[in-house]
């Protein structure tokens, strides 16, 4: 099975600000998290992070027949995108949302989610560990 994980804007600036709101952990340590959950469950992971939405964008439709799902944080896409939702809807393949921070305890913007107008099951407020879930719920309803 082969699964995408996309990261939006600053999500590579994580452990480096704001330890109290999104952990102490650094994108090098999602990096590695993500590097030994593929090698445990025996999956293709694939990371991408940008801060552009177009590339994010980019990497949503080249999606499209090479992967089986995708994982996706789009950030503060998340709460402004319809480019990556109408992107996700064109790709039309299985994706989970996660979010590092309980968005819904936080600013109001921040819980409108465009992304999530597509996603099947949004993860929130668990921290890295959020993108395990999210894959292992993946590798469960859409595995061999
Ligand atoms: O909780 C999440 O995962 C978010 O998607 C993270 C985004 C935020 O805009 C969303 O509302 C919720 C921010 C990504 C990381 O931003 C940083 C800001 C300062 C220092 C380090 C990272």
């Amino acid at each position: 099975m082969k699964i995408l994980v996309l990261n939006g804007p600053n999500i590579n600036m994580l452990g480096i600000r704001e330890p109290g709101i999104y952990g102490k952990r650094s994108f090098a340590d999602l990096l590695a998290l993500l590097e030994q959950t593929a090698k445990e469950e025996a999956l293709e992971l694939t990371q991408f992070q940008s801060n552009h939405e177009g590339a994010l964008v980019d990497q949503i439709q080249a999606a499209r027949g090479v992967f089986d799902a995708i994982v996706i944080n789009p950030a503060a896409y998340t709460h402004t995108s319809v480019a990556v939702l109408d992107a996700l809807k064109a790709a039309a393949i299985p994706a989970v949302e996660v979010h590092i921070s309980d968005v819904d305890a936080r600013e109001p913007f921040r819980q409108i989610s465009y992304a999530g107008m597509y996603c099947e099951k949004t993860i929130k407020g668990h921290g890295l560990e959020g993108y395990r879930e999210a894959v292992l719920y993946l590798k469960e309803k859409y595995g061999s």
